[in-house]
C-alpha cells in the first residue's frame, strides 16, 4: 500500500520546487503578477509532493500545474545546473532589494518598491529611516529575526493552550480555534491564527467588537500579547510570546492574528482560515462549477441569473463539502 505523503515528508524535487518558488516570489514582489506567482507556486507544490525524483521536463509536464514553459525550465536546470532567467534576476540590485525588504512583516511588494525608489535598499537602511515606517512595519523590523523563524509544533501547542485557556476563563461559551497550517497538522507554522466566535454574536445584527476587545485585553493582561499592530472590530493583528520557562528557556516573539466572526458563519470561516490558500482556491472553483459561491462568511447557491441566493445553513465543515459534492478532506489533507 502506498503511504500518502504528508506535508512534511521529504521533497525529492526540492531543487526544482526551490527555483520555482524563487521565481514565484519574484513575480509577486517585483512584477506584482499574481497569476504568474500562483502558477509557479502551484507547480512548485506539485513537484514537492511528487513521490519520485523527476528526470525530465516531459515527465514533469504530467503533473497538475506544470505546463510547457516550466517543463523547459526544468530541462534547462537538469542540463546546466542553473537557470539563466534566475541568474539575471539575482544580478539586479533592485530585485534583490525589493525581495529583501518584503521579508519584513508589514512590508508588501508596493511598500518595498516605494522604499527602493527612495534609495532604501536593505533592512539596515530601514533601521536608519524608521520615520518613514508605519507602526506595523516598525514592529516587523523590531522583531525581524524572531518573525523569520518558524514556530515548532510543540511551541504552537503551548501557545494554543495559553490563548484558549485564557479565552475560556473569560467566558466558557467562546468558540476559539487555532487555524492555519497548525490545524492542517504542520510540524511548524509561520504564525498563530485564532478564529474566535461567540453564540451571542450572529450575523445580520449589530457588530459586537467587545467579544474581540475583551479577549485581546485579557491576553495583554496575562502578558501573552506584547504588541498590537492593528485592532479593528473583527480583526486583531499583533505579537505574542510565551512566558520564560522555570529552567530559563526563553521563547521568541510570534505573530498572532485573531478574527472574530458571527457564530452562524464560524464554519465557513474555519474552513477558510484553515487553508491552505491553494486548497481554498481549488474548493471555491469547484463550488462555482456546482453552482455555489463560497467565501469566508457563507455558502450561497447561484441562480441562473448569476445572482447569489440566501446563505445556506452550515453546522459543521462537512456540510460545506456536502453542498458542493466535494469529498470531505480532513485538515491534514488540505496541504496543497
Ligand atoms: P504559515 O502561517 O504556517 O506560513 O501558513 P498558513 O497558516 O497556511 O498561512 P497564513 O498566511 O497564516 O494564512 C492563514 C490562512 O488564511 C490560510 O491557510 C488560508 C487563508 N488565506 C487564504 N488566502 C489568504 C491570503 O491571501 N492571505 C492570508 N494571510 N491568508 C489567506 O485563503
Ligand atoms: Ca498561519
Ligand atoms: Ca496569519
Amino acid at each position: 500500500m502506498s503511504k500518502r505523503k504528508g506535508p512534511d515528508s521529504e521533497n525529492l524535487n526540492a531543487e526544482f520546487s526551490d527555483f520555482l518558488m524563487e521565481l514565484a516570489n519574484y513575480e509577486k514582489n517585483v512584477n506584482r503578477a499574481l497569476h504568474k506567482y500562483n502558477a509557479y507556486r502551484k507547480a512548485a507544490g506539485a513537484l514537492a509532493k511528487h513521490p519520485t525524483k523527476i528526470r525530465s521536463g516531459d515527465e514533469a509536464k504530467k503533473l497538475d500545474g506544470v505546463g510547457a514553459k516550466i517543463a523547459l525550465k526544468i530541462d534547462e536546470f537538469i542540463k546546466t545546473g542553473k537557470l539563466s532567467k534566475l541568474e539575471k534576476i539575482r544580478a539586479d540590485d533592485t530585485n534583490v532589494a525589493i525581495n529583501e525588504l518584503t521579508k519584513i512583516s508589514g512590508i508588501g511588494p508596493a511598500a518595498a518598491q516605494k522604499f527602493v525608489a527612495e534609495g532604501i535598499m536593505s533592512i539596515e537602511d530601514l533601521r536608519k529611516h524608521q520615520d518613514k515606517l508605519t507602526k506595523g512595519q516598525i514592529i516587523g523590523l523590531k522583531y525581524f529575526e524572531d518573525f523569520e523563524k518558524r514556530i515548532p509544533r510543540e511551541e504552537m501547542l503551548k501557545l494554543q493552550d495559553t490563548a484558549k485557556g485564557a479565552i475560556k476563563e473569560l467566558d466558557s461559551e467562546y468558540f476559539a480555534e487555532v487555524c492555519g497550517s497548525f490545524r492542517r497538522g504542520a510540524s511548524n507554522s509561520g504564525d498563530i491564527d485564532i478564529l474566535l466566535s461567540h453564540p451571542k454574536f450572529v450575523s445580520g445584527g449589530k457588530k459586537m467588537p467587545q467579544y474581540l476587545h475583551n479577549v485581546v485585553k485579557k491576553l495583554e493582561e496575562i502578558n501573552f500579547i506584547t504588541d498590537s499592530i492593528s485592532h479593528g472590530d473583527s480583526k486583531f493583528m499583533g505579537v505574542c510570546k510565551l512566558k520564560t520557562e522555570d529552567d530559563g528557556t526563553e521563547y521568541c516573539y510570534r505573530r498572532i492574528d485573531i478574527r472574530l466572526m458571527p457564530h452562524d458563519q464560524c464554519f465557513c470561516a474555519l474552513l477558510y482560515f484553515t487553508g491552505s490558500d491553494v486548497f481554498n482556491k481549488t474548493m471555491r472553483a469547484h463550488a462555482l462549477e456546482q453552482g455555489f459561491t463560497l467565501n469566508e462568511y457563507c455558502i450561497r447557491p447561484v441562480g441562473a441569473t448569476g445572482v447569489p441566493g440566501e446563505p445556506l445553513p452550515v453546522t459543521c465543515e462537512e456540510d460545506i463539502f456536502d453542498y458542493i459534492d466535494f469529498k470531505y478532506k480532513k485538515p491534514s489533507d488540505r496541504n496543497m
